[in-house]
């Protein structure tokens, strides 16, 4: 069975043409004009795109005691719905509990996914078992390893931990990836505010301010930059942040950063609202930002210092994020976006001529499968590529609501805003999932993707090797250098 994409325009994230798209076996078998298959799926007036790939998601995960309200199933089929086709989401081993075991639960959760996943892997702790299990891990296809520099006391891995776990990134041949806030900082200001009287949720802003994110990346940067590796920063969400990723880039070195939906569309502001409910569905880490940061990002995104958008879907209920009644150290952190990402970004970003279509493709999908090491299997319109693809349709409108979203949550932090730019069809390898709107996802079609070592690098590699050279032995009275 065959199945055509016909009259459509393909738009990938070098360029726009064109053509039918005929897929068979999941794949991409053939591209040209005039094609024939067994369906036909009318493209016409559409866009034909790479899927979107969400390089951050947290899919039913253990934090601030309860689990994250979507799971592989809703999580997916919300993904679906909005053009995207493939995650990545977190193994993340509580303290003490080797990789191997995080992983094997993990596996088990995302055997219900309804697209393509992978995983990266956190160090949340350091010892022999971690240093010895990545290697383990990264034949089993996972060439990432995430750290969160904040989270004090439960996720929270210190610097001489950072230092070794990036060395064996290096060695492997792995990216590490940060989590960039000063947790120590945010701990202190913490207390603090709670110490003062603040306790709603706009409290959770101002213990994180943007220097914090700025502060943890910088030190992330130089630490990688030590340890002869690459280094990709997870929502990157301000300007001092972004400012670090691009001095580094202009000096040649490969950081990338991910700027998240919500930080792009969502600012400070929704903190204000004197609705208790209203904020604390907004909490996440870092917080939203001001304009001045919004508009940072959007910059970093046309001129290619910030490389992919994001959602680090982590969605709580009402119910949850009440916790944190009286303590907003309490409040789950985490927003959802998996389902409007790619709708809002085209919105703000394609309709508002801030990012071309092919900078969207880009950012969505080409450029994260390509740090990922699966390009062209994901993130390509090529033949031979799975046929994960988005038929786009630009003019399609809906405004979005809680009530008919596929999260499994109550609310959704863009309710009534209306996108403009929507999914005609949705194929992952191959099989519609979304047609219009109407959603029809299966349980466990979802397959995990493996990445092999990117391999090391060559100019990060050499900060390493000036390093640990050996240096010419000073003898008494005569300098090294000969100066
Ligand atoms: N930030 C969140 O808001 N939620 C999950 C983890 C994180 O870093
Ligand atoms: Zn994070
Ligand atoms: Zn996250």
């Amino acid at each position: 069975m065959s199945t055509v994409i016909k009259g459509g325009t393909i738009v990938t994230a070098d360029l726009s043409y064109s053509a039918d798209v005929l897929i068979e076996g999941g794949r991409i078998v053939q591209i040209g004009v005039g094609l024939t298959g067994d369906t036909v799926l009318d493209a016409t007036g559409c866009y034909v795109m790479p899927g979107g790939i969400d390089p951050h998601t947290h899919l039913e995960m253990p934090f601030m005691g309860t689990y994250s309200s979507d799971d592989f199933e809703s999580g997916t089929r919300g993904a679906l719905a909005g053009g995207t086709t493939m995650v990545v989401d977190f193994a993340l081993p509580a303290p003490g509990e080797g990789l191997l075991d995080a992983l094997k639960k993990w596996d088990n959760k995302a055997g219900r996914a309804c697209c393509d996943y992978s995983f990266h892997m956190a160090i949340t702790w350091w010892g022999e078992q971690v240093f010895n299990e990545m290697q383990a891990v990264t034949e089993r296809g996972i060439n990432t390893f995430k750290h969160f520099m904040a989270y004090k006391g439960s996720l929270m891995v210190n610097d001489e931990e950072l230092f070794a776990s990036f060395r064996r990134c290096a060695e492997l041949g792995a990216v590490p990836l940060v989590h960039a806030e000063n947790g120590d900082i945010v701990a202190s200001m913490s207390t603090r505010l709670l110490a003062e009287g603040n306790k709603g949720p706009e409290a959770h802003a101002y213990s994180r301010p943007s220097q914090v994110e700025g502060e943890a990346t910088n030190r992330a940067i130089m630490i990688a930059d030590m340890a002869g590796v690459p280094l990709y920063v997870v929502h990157t969400s301000c300007e001092e942040s972004h400012e670090a990723i691009r001095r580094a880039r202009m000096l040649g070195k490969r950081v990338w950063g991910e700027p998240l939906i919500q930080h792009l569309v969502l600012d400070e502001s929704e903190y204000a609202n004197p609705d208790w409910d209203h904020a604390a569905r907004r909490v996440m880490s870092p917080p939203f930002r001001d304009k001045r940061h919004q508009d940072s990002l959007w910059a970093g995104l046309a001129s290619g210092s910030l490389s992919c958008v994001a959602t680090d879907h982590c969605a709580f209920t009402t119910e949850q994020k009440r916790f944190g009644i009286g303590d907003f150290t309490k409040i789950p952190n985490g927003t959802g976006g998996l389902e409007e990402r790619m709708p809002m970004l085209w919105t703000t970003g394609v309709r508002t001529g801030r990012l071309t279509p092919n900078e969207f493709v880009g950012v969505t999908s080409t450029n994260i499968a390509k740090i990922l090491n699966i390009y062209p299997q994901k993130g390509a319109v090529l033949v031979g590529a799975d046929a994960d693809l988005v038929v786009w349709d630009p003019e399609a409108r809906k405004v979005i609501t809680a009530s008919a979203q596929q999260s499994a949550i109550d609310y959704n932090v863009f309710e009534g805003r209306e996108v403009v730019g929507l999914p005609r069809f949705t194929l992952t390898r191959g099989v519609v999932a979304v047609t219009e709107g109407k959603v029809d996802t299966h349980e466990g079609h979802g397959r995990f993707v493996a990445r092999q070592p990117r391999g090391a690098v060559g100019q990060a590699l050499s900060t390493w090797k000036a390093l640990t050279e050996p240096r010419p032995v000073p003898r008494a009275g005569i300098p090294a250098s000969g100066v």
